[in-house]
């Protein structure tokens, strides 16, 4: 245990509605943890950039259609195909900051009217996340502040039916924060709590699967 060369890093994820801030909250959380001389890579999903994923692109940009079902096990296949990497990255001591995860995956399903555990099931045996930041901000507001794209989820309606199937699938590793705030009091409140999770992780807590 401690600071040594067996200590392995942290899966941390960011989740939220599209517009809570998780993109320039997991970049400063890696320029943070990277100013404190920790090993750190940010990843994001969907990863366009396999196969996979740009199938997956080429559904959010509306250039092809897919059914429902189909495209949920394409975003979970998505997060597979990197399981490996993932787990080598981890357990060589390099932390984790990812932008969406399966919770994104879930909760954009089931707002579909996919069923919770139908959207689960091909989740299972991920890594579950040591710690979870979920952006918390009405649909509402964050369709105030603007930019929503033309991908195919970036609508208020769609986004409020995300919003409430998010509610069901916090745990005790979610930790629940109020995206209203200035963006640098969010960034102290997310910088206390990776560090304690960051040493956690250090002092030999075990890497776990997902649903647990
Ligand atoms: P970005 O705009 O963050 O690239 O997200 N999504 C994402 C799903 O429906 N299922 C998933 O498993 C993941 C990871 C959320 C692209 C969109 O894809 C949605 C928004």
């Amino acid at each position: 245990s401690g600071c040594n060369s067996e200590s392995r890093g942290a899966l941390v994820v960011l989740e939220g509605l599209d517009r809570s801030g998780k993109t320039s909250q997991s970049s400063r959380l890696l320029t943070y943890l990277e100013g404190l001389g920790h090993s750190v890579e940010l990843w994001r999903f969907p990863d366009r950039s396999t196969n996979v994923g740009q199938m997956i692109s080429s559904y959010l940009s509306n250039k092809s259609q897919l059914d429902d079902h189909t495209i949920h096990l394409l975003f979970s296949a998505n997060r597979w195909e990197k399981r490996s990497l993932m787990e080598t990255k981890l357990k060589t001591g390099t932390t984790l900051i990812v932008d969406r995860y399966s919770y994104s995956g879930v909760a954009f399903s089931s707002a579909k009217g996919l069923g919770d555990e139908w959207c689960k099931a091909p989740e299972i045996g991920l890594l579950a996340p040591d710690l979870v930041f979920y952006l918390d901000i009405q649909p509402e507001k964050a369709a105030e502040r603007g930019g929503y794209g033309d991908e195919k989820y970036e609508r208020l309606e769609f986004q409020r039916k995300v919003s409430q199937c998010y509610q069901v699938l916090h745990d005790a590793s979610w930790k629940i924060v109020d995206a209203c705030q200035p963006i640098e009091d969010i960034e102290k409140q997310l910088q206390e709590l990776v560090l304690e999770c960051v040493m956690a992780c250090q002092k030999g807590k075990p890497l776990a699967n997902l649903w647990s």
